[in-house]
């Protein structure tokens, strides 16, 4: 058997030293070199050869096998969704867990013919649209989801996740898995970190949450309207915080340097975003120019009282709040609204330990992770402790190019090793003691290799208090030779690992379009969604009494029911140059019993399902008979189930 299809074999292997020219030897040289001469493509090609030498080959033993209990049978249920951002795709998609599979891929900032995303006027209403009624925009670049909360665990209302891009936050409502929101923040570019609060920072009484904090990556002009083009010292990034419940802005900071992911306090209190570009350079060369960056603490009580006292500016035509979070504003930490704790060079992922107790900054291009005592940042704000440094409690040594942290109920926390192609399992108390001294603390527990280059990591419940320790997903971004090849671009990978024991056990390889970045591991029981719409819910819901055609002018709206088999109405007659407005609503009430309406020619195509009233409008300029048909599969007779749209010339 090929070691690399052994498991345990895999995990063995990985704790032992790296052999000169084994492949993390070799990973380790080239990615340094490739990573001093910023070419970290060229470390990359290197690796590819390499992974595939060292015996990457997939065959033979199937990750059932491995599985050892993992796997769900037929017909059986999952333990865990997984929710996962998809890149540049632009979407949201639902996993099993741990089986893998696909459950649903939610359109967000990207159109979707099969549910309507995109095409529909309540879709069309929620993504924005241009004065023409065309999509503002039609790309979208999601990296981040994360849950609402509850008393430290998700409360199954919302998910939210930006998009890049733009710099749009979007909300999803779990009831229906469905985006029900999307925000365009202004200020900003490359809105990359998002993360829910999880309490109020002063009100008890407000256990759940209310905000969503989103950090800004790029620096850009204020306002960016052709000034300063030639002058990005003035450039800046504002962290922004927007209202969860209304999804309007409510307030942003400004601040030195850039900002990348971002995480929450259990307290409610603080809020932070790892810096990669505290040297606010305008160029890659510079960005890696400080030994140190910066891990950014909010102290969101102070920030919110400032706006509250009116202590703030706007830029360009925005109304929202902007204040000063920069260093030379918040000199006397007593009354700072910010802190920057220096951590390792170019910093990649903060993530708060379910214990409440730290956030963990990983370095990226330095091999470390900062762990950050989040008490000792309470007592900087205090004006109680010396420097903003010593809130760093270790730095252990975990491999190369740390990104991402999560963790188990147990105080280990899981580091994705993008260059190593590995994820190191460590022990957050043991890293502490050995930063005081300890020479014998046992900081490294486990190292497993992950196929290929892993970015984000997630555990089952890992971001909330009842962090479980079950599972781990590794999102790798190269597959290389683990699956059948399909042309130039390979799909991508989610390795589930079983992380129950004291080492870490891949159990499965769940291929991923690209491209999968971060994601949450919720427990079932967390998840209640609704099976059938209520009718009342749609204003626009069409009934017996207004069902039909109704002329004003040249706009036409056709109020249409569909049960199973059948539109309500056979015929639907307009004239050419007629804007005209389709109103369907769903009467079926059975469970799953979906009808969908295209019309050739006129670019129609959406779903309603039971219960569900959805809209289109388009201007019927092509005169002739066009078939409106049904395309969900709905019936026996679904491939009757069609009405003769008629556009008289
Ligand atoms: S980032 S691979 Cu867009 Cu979440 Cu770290
Ligand atoms: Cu209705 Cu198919
Ligand atoms: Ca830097």
């Amino acid at each position: 058997m090929n070691g690399k299809n052994d498991v345990t074999a895999v995990a063995k292997d990985a704790t032992e030293p790296a052999l000169p020219g084994g492949r993390r030897g070799f990973l380790g040289k080239s990615a340094m070199l490739g990573l001093a001469a910023a070419g970290a493509a060229g470390s990359l090609a290197g690796c590819k050869e390499e992974g595939a030498k060292a015996g990457g080959k997939t065959g033979g033993v199937s990750a059932a096998a491995a599985a050892g209990g993992h796997e769900i049978a037929p017909g059986k249920l999952d333990e865990y969704y997984a929710f996962i951002s998809a890149g540049h795709a632009g979407e949201a998609r639902i996993l099993g867990l741990p089986s893998g599979r696909t459950l649903k891929r939610i359109p967000v900032f990207n159109t979707d013919c099969m549910v309507g995303w995109g095409i529909t006027n309540e879709s069309k209403a929620i993504m924005g649209t241009k004065p023409d009624g065309s999509l503002k925009y039609t790309t979208g670049d999601t990296h981040h989801v994360h849950g609402s909360y509850k008393d430290g665990t998700y409360d199954g209302r919302w998910l939210f996740v930006n998009d890049k891009i733009h710099s749009r936050l979007a909300r999803i409502r779990m009831d229906i898995m469905e985006c029900d929101k999307i925000t365009e923040l202004p200020n900003v570019m490359g809105m990359h970190g998002i993360f829910t609060d999880k309490r109020d920072p002063v009100d008890p009484a407000i256990n759940y949450t209310t905000r969503v904090f989103c950090g800004a990556e790029f620096h850009q002009p204020f306002p960016n309207d052709g000034r300063d083009l030639d002058d990005p010292s003035k450039w800046g990034c504002l962290f922004t915080c927007v209202n969860a419940a209304t999804m309007e802005v409510a307030w942003q900071c400004r601040v030195d340097g850039n900002m990348d992911l971002v995480a929450t306090s259990y307290d409610g209190k603080l809020a932070a975003s790892n810096q990669y570009n505290t040297e606010n350079a305008p160029d890659q060369a510079n960005m890696m120019a400080a030994e140190r960056d910066a891990c950014v603490f909010f102290h969101i009580e102070r920030i919110e009282a400032m706006v509250k006292a009116g202590k703030f500016t706007t830029i360009g035509a925005s109304k929202v709040p902007v204040v000063d979070g920069r260093k030379a504003a918040n000199g006397d930490p007593k009354t700072a609204l910010t802190c920057y704790v220096p951590v390792g060079k170019n910093p990649h992922g903060v993530n708060a330990s379910p214990d409440g107790k730290y956030f963990v900054c990983s370095g990226k291009l330095s091999p470390t992770a900062s762990v950050i005592d989040l008490a000792l940042v309470a007592k900087w704000f205090a004006g109680e402790l010396k420097e903003a440094r010593d809130a760093v409690v270790a730095e252990p040594e975990l491999g190369l190019g740390p990104l991402h942290t999560a963790f188990d109920n147990k105080g280990n926390a899981y580091t994705s090793l993008f260059l190593d192609s590995q994820c190191v399992k460590w022990n957050v108390q043991a890293a502490i003691a050995q930063a005081k001294g300890d020479k014998n603390a046992k900081v490294i527990l486990d190292k497993i290799d992950v196929h290929y280059q892993p970015g984000h990591n997630y555990s089952s419940m890992g971001e909330t208090r009842e962090a479980d320790g079950k599972y781990l997903n590794s999102g790798n971004k190269f597959s290389k030779d683990r699956f059948l090849p399909v042309g130039p671009l390979h799909v991508e990978t989610e390795q589930l690992l079983d992380i129950t024991g004291d080492k870490m056990k891949l159990i499965a390889d769940h291929t991923a379009y690209s491209e999968p970045h971060d994601g949450i591991i919720v427990r079932r029981d967390l998840v209640k969604t609704r099976q059938i719409h209520t009718m009342a819910d749609f204003p626009n819901a069409v009934n017996a009494d207004n069902a039909g055609i109704e002329r004003k002018g040249n706009k036409v709206t056709v109020r249409l029911m569909s049960q199973a088999p059948n539109f309500t109405m056979p015929v639907i007659k307009v004239k050419k140059g007629d804007e005209v407005t389709l109103i369907l609503t769903n009467y079926d009430k059975v469970e799953d019993l979906t009808h969908g309406c295209a019309i050739p020619t006129y670019n129609v195509n959406f779903i309603v399902n039971p219960q569900e009233t959805k809209s289109v409008t388009f201007k019927a300029d092509h005169a002739g008979a066009f078939w409106m048909y049904c395309t969900h599969f709905c019936h026996a007779l679904h491939l009757e189930m069609r009405s003769r749209f008629l556009v008289e010339g």
